[in-house]
């Protein structure tokens, strides 16, 4: 089965150039793609990428403009034919062996996602307590709010399997930090099924997510995602076409009187 690994990428000349070494080393499979998505990058990143793919045909750039991470990820999985198809951080917080298996236990289930929290999941380095205990409350309002029994929504590691990242891929309307859980959301409310993958995750430094002013936006986000899934299921709940009067469909199941409906022959 082919894999493309997506790796969303914004100004990462320090921390692309390794976890492409990384990835190449281990994944010696040579239908694997290694597709960075960059975006209004000012820095060398792209520079970078390109230096792999003339060692590596796998390597693949694709360069959008400004539509953050869940924006690039989409259009790279729209790009994409491979069969499974997944993402991961471009600072190399997932080692390649574990984005690998989760790739193992999508191909069975149809998508699975790192855990972090998970009991036998290996963070060799601390993250900081602040992002820790905001990353938790949100954690906690996504499984009050939206009802998603996934432990760990945010982990940068997931992959689907093609014909869910079909099915699921044309619903999403989420570009910013939310499309974690608007993907979640929307293969689950679409009925497939996704394992959560105890993982080894090496936090990194550098993170361009701020804990309280992203934390804060996510939280707005997530409420809006709330009120667009209540919307959609109420309308959902409204019949497309008016049910025919139940005075009308009572004479029509007589069987005896059928030239009487609309009172002529
Ligand atoms: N293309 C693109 N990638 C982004 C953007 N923001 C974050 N990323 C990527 O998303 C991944 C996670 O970002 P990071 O700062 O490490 O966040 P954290 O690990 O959640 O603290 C990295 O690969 C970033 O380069 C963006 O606006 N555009
Ligand atoms: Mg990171």
């Amino acid at each position: 089965m082919r894999l493309d690994i997506v790796m969303p990428a914004h100004n990462e000349e320090h921390r692309i150039g390794p976890t492409l070494d990384s990835y190449r080393a281990v994944c010696a499979d040579p239908q694997t793609q290694f597709v960075v998505a960059l975006d209004a990058c000012t820095d060398a990143t792209a520079d970078i990428v390109a230096d792999h793919a003339r060692r590596d045909a796998r390597v693949v750039a694709h360069e959008f403009p400004k539509l953050g991470k869940g924006g690039v990820v989409m259009e790279a999985f729209a790009r994409s034919d491979a069969d499974l198809v997944g993402f991961v951080d471009a600072d190399g917080a997932t080692p390649p062996g574990e984005l690998l298996r989760i790739a193992d236990a999508a191909r069975e289930v149809g998508g699975a996602i790192a855990c972090r929290h998970h009991p036998s999941a290996v963070l060799p380095a601390a993250r900081p307590p602040l992002r820790r205990l905001t990353s938790a409350g949100f954690s906690f309002a996504v499984r009050r709010l939206l009802g998603l029994p996934y432990a760990d929504t945010q982990c940068g590691a997931k992959v689907l399997r093609r014909d869910v990242v079909a099915d699921v891929l044309p619903a999403l309307s989420t570009r910013d930090l939310l499309f974690d859980v608007d993907l979640l959301q929307v293969a689950r409310d679409r009925g497939h099924a996704l394992a959560e993958v105890p993982t080894i995750w090496v936090d990194q430094d550098g993170s361009r997510v701020s804990a309280v002013k992203d934390t804060r936006r996510m939280g707005a986000g997530l409420l809006r995602l709330w009120a667009a899934r209540r919307r959609r299921r109420e309308r959902d709940r409204v019949p497309a076409v008016p049910a025919a009067r139940p005075a009308a469909a009572r004479r029509f199941d007589r069987p005896n009187v059928p030239a009487l409906i609309g009172g002529r022959r």
